[in-house]
């Protein structure tokens, strides 16, 4: 089994439940076992149209026997379950899946890339993570967690809400 995190986000109709619902189809996986889950952030939202509305943001542990590519396949499954319709970059949506961390596995390929190209530059992702991962390792940037949202640039508002519900 590897151990996989993922980050989860949404900012259309209802937030809360998409993550929910969300994190009960990983957790539903075959051959995989949700090992942690973070709490709810409310994050203000970075790059994408003016005027979308804050996103939920979370993130969670899987311990997974799936490779990247068959997670990757998974993940935009649930995606699609959850009604997410891809219409402009970083838009607004009702959910979306990343992963961030596979294990320490690099990977660059045009569908996929690992680690996640833009985690270590996002608080919302960072936050979350830091909660159930603090001492994972970035296996490019050869640093944990904790040190890169130590060295993040200030100003990313990001607002814990507590455990999910
Ligand atoms: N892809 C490549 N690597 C990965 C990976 N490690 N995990 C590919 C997941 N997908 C990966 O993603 C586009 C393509 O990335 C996929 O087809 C997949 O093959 P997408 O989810 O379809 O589109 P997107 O999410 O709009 O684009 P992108 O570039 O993934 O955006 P990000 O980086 O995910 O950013 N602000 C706040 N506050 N909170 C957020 O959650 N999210 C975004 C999206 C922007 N701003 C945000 C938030
Ligand atoms: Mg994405």
């Amino acid at each position: 089994m590897i151990q996989v995190h993922l980050g989860l986000g949404s900012n259309l109709d209802e937030p809360r439940a998409w993550l929910a619902r969300g994190r009960e189809a990983l957790a539903g996986l075959p051959g995989c076992h949700l090992s942690a889950v973070s709490s709810l952030w409310q994050t203000a939202p970075v790059g994408g149209p003016d005027g979308q509305n804050d996103y939920l943001n979370a993130a969670v542990t899987l311990e997974t026997g799936m490779s990247p590519h068959e997670l990757l396949a998974a993940v935009q499954a649930i995606e699609r379950d959850c009604g997410r319709q891809r219409r402009e970059r970083w838009g607004p949506r009702t959910l979306d899946i990343d992963i961030l961390l596979y294990g320490d596995l690099v990977v660059d390929d045009s569908d996929l890339v690992l680690p996640h190209p833009r985690m270590h530059e996002r608080a919302f992702v960072l936050e979350p993570l830091a909660e159930i991962a603090p001492a994972a390792r970035h296996p490019v940037l050869d640093r944990t967690v904790v040190e890169l949202l130590e060295r993040l640039a200030p100003g990313q508002a990001c607002r814990k809400l507590g455990p999910w519900p």
